[in-house]
C-alpha cells in the first residue's frame, strides 16, 4: 500500500498558526510521542512544539493502557503551557479539532465520546491523552497526545478489543496525513488562542458529545459508576445518574 510521505517540512509548509507547530519534530519511529514531549518540555521546549511519529512502539493510552500505532496512522503530541484555569478546556479543544479536521478532509461525520475518544458511527477512530505536570497552582507543562487511525486496514486493528475503525476503512481510500495534521494543528491553534473565552469551546464540545443520554460505565482509578450519562458541567465532568437515582 502506498503511503504519503510524512516529514516535518511537509507539515510546516505554509502552516499559518500563531503557536502550535512553530517547531515540529518528526521521528520515523519512536516509543511514544508523549514520552518525547515530556522530555522536551522538561528541557524548556518552546510552547507549541509538536512531535510527530511515523510509528510508535510503546504508544500509551489512559490508565496504563496501550495505544496501537502502526505505520499509516497519525501519532502526535503538542507541548503547551496554558494557564491553570484553562487546563480543563484543552481536552475539549483537542477533540473538537480532531472532529473538525476529519470532517474537513474526508467529509465523514465524527462525534466525541466522553472524555477523550473521537468516534465514527460508534467506532473509535481517535484517542487523546493529555499528560500534565502541575506544581501547586501553576502548570509546568501539558503534553496533548493525539492518535488517529488513518491509512490502516481491518487487519491492523484486529488486536484492538474496543470497536475501532480508520479513515481508510470508512472512506475506502487513502487519506493524506499531511492535510489532516495541518488542518488539526490550525484548528487547535485557533481554539487555543481563544481559550480564555472558554464558553464557545465548551458549548460546541458538549453539542458534539455522543455520550449524553446513553447508558455508561465510567471507570476511574478508584471507582466504577454505572448509570445514564445525563450532562456535563463546565469543567468537563460527566454527570451520571446511577440506578439508585443519585446524580
Ligand atoms: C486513549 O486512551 O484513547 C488515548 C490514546 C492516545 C494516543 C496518543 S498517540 C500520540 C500520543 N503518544 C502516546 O503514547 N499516546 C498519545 P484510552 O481511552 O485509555 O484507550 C485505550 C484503549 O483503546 C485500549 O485499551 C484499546 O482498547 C483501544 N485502542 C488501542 N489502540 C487503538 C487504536 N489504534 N484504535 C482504536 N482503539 C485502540
Amino acid at each position: 500500500m502506498s503511503r504519503d510521505l510524512l516529514t516535518a517540512e511537509a507539515v510546516a509548509e505554509g502552516l499559518n498558526t500563531r503557536t502550535i507547530g512553530r517547531r515540529i519534530i518528526f521521528l520515523p519511529e519512536t516509543g511514544s510521542t508523549n514520552e518525547i514531549g515530556i522530555r522536551e518540555a522538561l528541557n524548556g521546549a518552546p510552547e507549541g512544539t509538536v512531535i510527530i511519529a511515523g510509528k510508535q512502539t510503546r504508544g500509551r493510552g489512559r490508565l496504563k493502557r496501550a495505544w496501537n500505532t502502526p505505520e499509516g496512522n497519525i501519532a502526535l503530541s503538542v507541548i503547551l503551557y496554558p494557564d491553570m484555569t484553562l487546563l480543563h478546556l484543552l481536552i475539549m479543544a483537542a477533540s473538537l479539532a480532531v472532529v473538525h479536521a476529519i470532517e474537513t478532509v474526508t467529509g465523514l461525520k465524527a462525534g466525541i465520546k466522553w472524555p477523550n475518544d473521537v468516534l465514527i458511527d460508534d467506532r473509535k477512530v481517535c484517542g487523546i491523552l493529555i499528560e500534565s505536570d502541575i506544581r501547586s497552582t501553576s502548570v509546568n507543562y501539558t503534553v496533548t497526545g493525539i492518535g488517529i487511525n488513518v491509512n490502516i486496514g481491518r487487519d491492523e486493528l484486529a488486536g484492538v478489543l474496543t470497536p475501532a475503525t480508520s479513515l481508510l476503512i470508512e472512506t475506502g481510500k487513502e487519506v493524506s496525513r499531511i492535510d489532516l495534521i495541518r488542518e488539526l494543528l490550525s484548528d487547535m491553534d485557533r481554539m487555543y488562542s481563544s481559550l480564555s473565552s472558554g464558553e464557545r469551546v465548551f458549548g460546541e464540545w458538549r453539542d458534539r458529545l455522543v455520550t449524553l443520554g446513553s447508558e455508561v460505565r465510567a471507570t476511574s482509578v478508584n471507582e466504577v459508576i454505572e448509570g445514564v450519562a445525563e450532562s456535563v458541567d463546565a469543567s468537563g465532568n460527566l454527570l451520571v445518574r446511577d440506578t439508585a437515582g443519585t446524580l
